[in-house]
């Protein structure tokens, strides 16, 4: 599968579940081809039941959906697919439970782990953090624009840049040899996240076709 070049991350925060589901509605609008459902603060049970509405609403928008660390709630909300860190479960196992059909993502911070990752049966990595963010707190050393050139040169899987993506650098980070972004801040934290993802999109370009 194409990997899309926007891709949204959730942070449901203080949302009323009608706003939550409304600003990823909106981003989808203007552009959002993935969604990764990612709510570290939540019980097992809530992000089932989140997990199962969430997918209600995108499976007829054909917008696919990631669930995030959890296989076993990817299993068990028929999400497309799941996004691993590094010390989540195994690439293998993952694969093994979700079949052939289902979208593996996969977190890496160091060079090490691209080389790793060439390995595996992931359908993408995420260069994570591309940049110093807020909204994650345990990341490691930022890739910057050179590490991520250099990830990008060597991986022979797609690299999307996770971490302190906005409109005012997403341009760069393609031009490194990304194929995407992944945005969490950009689209929660606007006043307006259609506008935001079209935004995106626009300074996209021809990547972004
Ligand atoms: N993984 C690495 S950085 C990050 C995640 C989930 C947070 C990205 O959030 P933002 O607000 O787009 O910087
Ligand atoms: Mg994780």
């Amino acid at each position: 599968m194409k990997i899309p070049p926007l891709y949204l991350v959730t942070r449901r925060d203080k949302l009323e579940l009608d706003q939550f589901f409304n600003i990823i509605l909106k981003s989808i609008e203007g552009g959002v081809k993935m969604v990764q459902l990612r709510e570290k603060e939540t019980s097992s049970h809530e992000v089932i039941t989140l997990g199962k509405r969430l997918q209600a609403l995108l499976r007829p928008l054909k917008v696919p959906l990631i669930m995030n660390d959890r296989v076993d709630i990817a299993h068990e909300i028929g999400a497309d697919g799941v996004h691993l860190g590094q010390s989540d479960v195994k690439v293998s196992e993952a694969r093994k439970k979700l079949g052939q059909q289902a979208i593996i993502g996969l977190s890496v911070e160091t060079m090490d782990q691209v080389l790793e990752a060439q390995e595996l049966a992931v359908d993408y990595l995420a260069a994570s953090p591309v940049f110093a963010t807020r909204t994650k707190g345990d990341c490691g050393i930022p890739w910057g624009l050179q590490g991520l050139k250099q990830a990008c040169s060597i991986s022979r899987h797609p690299v999307i840049a996770i971490g302190g993506v906005d409109e005012g650098n997403v341009e760069q980070i393609l031009e490194c040899g990304a194929v995407g972004v992944a945005v969490v801040s950009a689209i929660f934290d606007a006043p307006c996240p259609k506008a935001a993802a079209l935004t995106i999109i626009n300074k996209m370009g021809n990547y972004a076709d």
